[in-house]
């Protein structure tokens, strides 16, 4: 950094009370719970923003991923009516789906033409679906797209499938990256506390069972990401030591790819009454964990969720990945996103070099895709 640009952010630091992390960031020493809730009480976007831009830059220089990629949500019916989930339907409740393995060929064939190199599968708990549906629908995706890494299984549907297996736990595990699964995606796991799983997704594996899967998963050599949904009833403190327990579990397996915070949409869920998260805690929340997470690669802004402007802007805040193209998206939609269903490659490429970044396609493991 240039000397002036060096002194201002000591100033703008030293005001905001953020100089102890200012020094801390500064020698690259790892930051405390306490830091954290420090930073996310503070509102000065502009001092943290730019320390995370440091930390970010020293990980990942100038280099934004992202990756050509698809959704498939194999199923809407579930069994966890989690209450902030608007995309869950029970079996008989209208809008209801759940894909047969036609159906997705379906799906994958009317993309054919669209060169991708990930394909991303989350959906609900269909206790309807025998265990070889899901090495069946790997096999599926992987048969008709060979080139495409697939990212799929949340935790919550790996602790299903694995019971539903009636098989040890590493061979169910087995069959999966045989059929074809090559990474996992982060979602399920919420807000990793006690209070915020009691109250908001009683019905679904908690904190302590999470981790352990995610950490059962990475010592049998797959790689996943971490999420945290963020801005429904939790608190600053829980925010934090959400990401704290990431931190930990990430010292003993090296396992996580990237983290995402996942942004609240509340229409049409069970917290409907609460307002949409804002700008300001987006950026915010990209750039406390870029801060904390010391020993994670990448920081992913999930432009569905905040917007492809915001996630643009996060470039410059802590992200280093603009995540995917997408094509079609339900989840966060069904829960009231006015964000479009799919970016192309030309916009993607555009938001990020606008920002000053250098695009670099990745498929599911960060590996380096040759645009066809
Ligand atoms: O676990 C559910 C979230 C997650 C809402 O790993 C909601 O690359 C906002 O796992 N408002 C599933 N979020 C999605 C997921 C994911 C998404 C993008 C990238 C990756 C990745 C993983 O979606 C759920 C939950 O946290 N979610 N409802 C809602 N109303």
């Amino acid at each position: 950094m240039i000397r002036g640009m060096q002194a201002q952010l000591e100033d703008l630091v030293f005001q905001n009370g953020l100089s102890s992390i200012y020094e801390k960031v500064m020698e690259g020493e790892r930051l405390s719970y306490e830091d954290g809730v420090t930073l996310y009480k503070s509102n000065n976007l502009a001092a943290i923003g730019a320390l995370a831009n440091m930390v970010r830059e020293r990980k990942n220089g100038n280099t934004a991923y992202y990756v050509r990629n698809m959704h498939i949500n194999y199923t809407n019916v579930c069994n966890k009516f989690c209450t902030f989930c608007a995309f869950q339907r029970t079996p008989i409740q209208e809008g209801a789906y759940t894909w047969d393995l036609k159906q997705i060929e379906e799906k994958v064939k009317e993309f054919m033409h669209v060169p991708i190199s990930e394909i991303h599968m989350v959906a609900g708990i269909n206790t309807k679906l025998p265990y070889e549906y899901y090495p069946d629908l790997l096999r599926t995706v992987k048969r008709l797209r060979p080139e495409v890494t697939i990212k799929a299984f949340t935790m919550i549907e790996i602790y299903h499938i694995a019971k539903i297996s009636k098989k040890p736990f590493d061979e169910t595990i087995a069959e999966l990256k045989e059929a074809g699964l090559d990474a996992l995606p982060g979602g399920g796991a919420e807000i990793l506390t006690d209070r915020v799983h009691k109250e908001i997704f009683p019905n679904k594996q908690g904190p302590d069972e999470w981790l352990a899967m995610a950490k059962r998963l990475h010592e049998l050599g797959l790689r996943s990401n971490a999420t945290m949904l963020y801005g429904h009833i939790e608190t600053l403190e829980e925010r934090v030591e959400h990401l704290i327990k990431l931190r930990e579990l990430q010292d003993e397996t090296g396992g996580f790819l990237a983290f995402i915070p996942l942004a609240f949409h509340p229409e049409n869920t069970g917290l409907a009454h609460l307002p949409s998260t804002t700008g300001f805690d987006d950026l915010k929340n990209i750039a406390v964990s870029r801060l904390l997470f010391d020993n994670i690669d990448h920081i992913k802004s999930f432009w569905i969720m905040i917007t492809p402007r915001v996630a643009q802007l996060s470039l410059s805040f802590g992200a280093d990945d603009m995540d995917g193209t997408i094509l079609e998206e339900k989840i966060t939609h069904d829960a009231g996103a006015r964000t479009p269903q799919s970016l192309t490659q030309k916009e993607m490429v555009r938001l990020i070099k606008e920002a000053g970044r250098d695009p670099f396609e990745r498929n599911a493991l960060y590996q380096p895709v040759t645009s066809a």
